[in-house]
């Protein structure tokens, strides 16, 4: 049995969800798990006695512009390293987490292992102020052991940063206990959708990366040949010019705005398809979350999503901004039961497969055993 620390960003995110997931999974496995983080993570939603969750309270001194949020979670960690033993501290993000925990593990006394998980943005940080590079390759470089979720996360990560240290890849997961394909007819109903009308869906937060007008525009097009509607769901910086976009083409009849969302599985299973057209993704949670749904992606060829989906097999990978493609191979799946059925049986197989929640669990569990004995 460990004493794990967990950090990550609570709120709504793949690295969030899958820092929880992680947490929960390895708690169900009998190690006592103590999440330190600002908030509740949103996934933290049942009570589990091996689980403990530690606040970071952000206080505004008035001498300070901004409160210190960096210092005050590197007190925190320094503080449940010690009073809870922790054997590893694992936290998701190199900026600030790792740079954190390793200021933690030095006030520390009780000795404490550094799992660091790479999730992209570090890198997306770095392509627009290259001014943390130094600290982001500390945080990296000082950790005991530094993972990422896919290869092509890897290789960005040493393309820009030059690190002097391995990098494992340690895929993401989903909890196949949540997400499962669900009987989907009455919410179908309930959303105002024909039984003979497609569903193809979007999941995002509505960030430029994501392109949502790319999947407003190849929506258009497979709306010009047959009956579907379109799931937005999600909120973010993007979503007013979404609207308007839809506004424009007159498709509010057919694109339903969701907005943020917690039951995901259930909106996936009264979906045919779904569309993730970003410029960057070092992984692209939902694609699998959708697969395990039977619910087979139409993605671009971009990051780590060519790692995901295999391409003419579980779905179809386009180039950035092809939404002529795109639109056609929606069509091409659509329009042909059969085939679309083949698709959905693969993608759900390949998930379950190569992304299996048991086996990423047990390749986390290799790495802290293994800092454990060399420590
Ligand atoms: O994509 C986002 O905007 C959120 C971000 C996050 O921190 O949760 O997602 C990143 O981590 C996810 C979990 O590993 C990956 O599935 C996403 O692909 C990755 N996003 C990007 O690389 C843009």
């Amino acid at each position: 049995m460990m004493k794990i620390g967990i950090t990550c960003y609570p709120t709504v995110g793949g690295s969030g969800v899958m820092a929880t997931e992680l947490g929960k999974m390895l708690a169900e496995e009998g190690h006592e798990i103590h999440f330190i983080t600002s908030g509740v993570p949103f996934r933290l939603d049942k009570i589990d006695p091996k689980i403990f969750y530690h606040e970071v309270e952000l206080n505004h001194y008035p001498v300070f512009q901004y409160p210190p949020y960096d210092l005050a979670l590197a007190t925190k960690m320094a503080e449940v390293i010690d009073q809870e033993k922790l054997d590893i501290l694992h936290v998701h993000y190199a900026m600030p987490h790792a740079v954190c925990a390793i200021l933690a593990r030095d006030i520390a006394k009780h000795k404490v292992g550094i799992v660091t998980t790479l999730h992209g943005t570090d890198i997306t940080v770095l392509g627009i102020d290259n001014t943390f590079q130094k600290m982001i390759k500390h945080g990296i470089e000082q950790s005991d052991a530094v993972t990422a979720v896919s290869k092509s996360l890897v290789r960005q990560t040493q393309e820009m940063l030059h690190v002097n240290k391995e990098i494992s890849v340690i895929y993401n997961f989903v909890n196949e206990k949540e997400y499962y394909p669900k009987e989907g007819a009455s919410l179908k109903k309930q959303y105002g959708i024909a039984s003979d009308e497609k569903v193809l869906i979007h999941i995002s937060n509505f960030r430029k990366v994501k392109r949502v007008q790319d999947i407003v525009r190849t929506f258009q097009k497979i709306g010009q040949q047959m009956k579907c509607k379109l799931l937005l769901v999600g909120d973010g910086p993007e979503y007013f010019s979404t609207v308007q976009l839809v506004r424009e083409l007159e498709l509010e009849n057919h694109v339903l705005f969701l907005g943020k969302q917690n039951n995901i599985s259930d909106l996936l299973s009264i979906s045919d398809l779904m569309l993730l057209l970003s410029e960057k993704e070092s992984f692209g949670l939902v694609l699998l979350e959708a697969n395990v749904c039977k619910v087979p992606c139409i993605a671009t060829n971009v990051g780590g999503i060519p790692e995901v989906i295999d391409h003419g097999k579980t779905g179809y990978l386009v180039d950035l901004g092809d939404i002529e493609k795109a639109s056609r191979y929606a069509l091409d799946l659509l329009t042909n039961a059969s085939k679309l059925e083949q698709f959905s049986e693969n993608a759900y197989m390949y998930a379950r497969q190569h992304f299996a929640s048991q086996k990423i669990v047990k390749q986390y569990l290799n790495v802290y055993d293994r800092i454990l004995t060399t420590n």
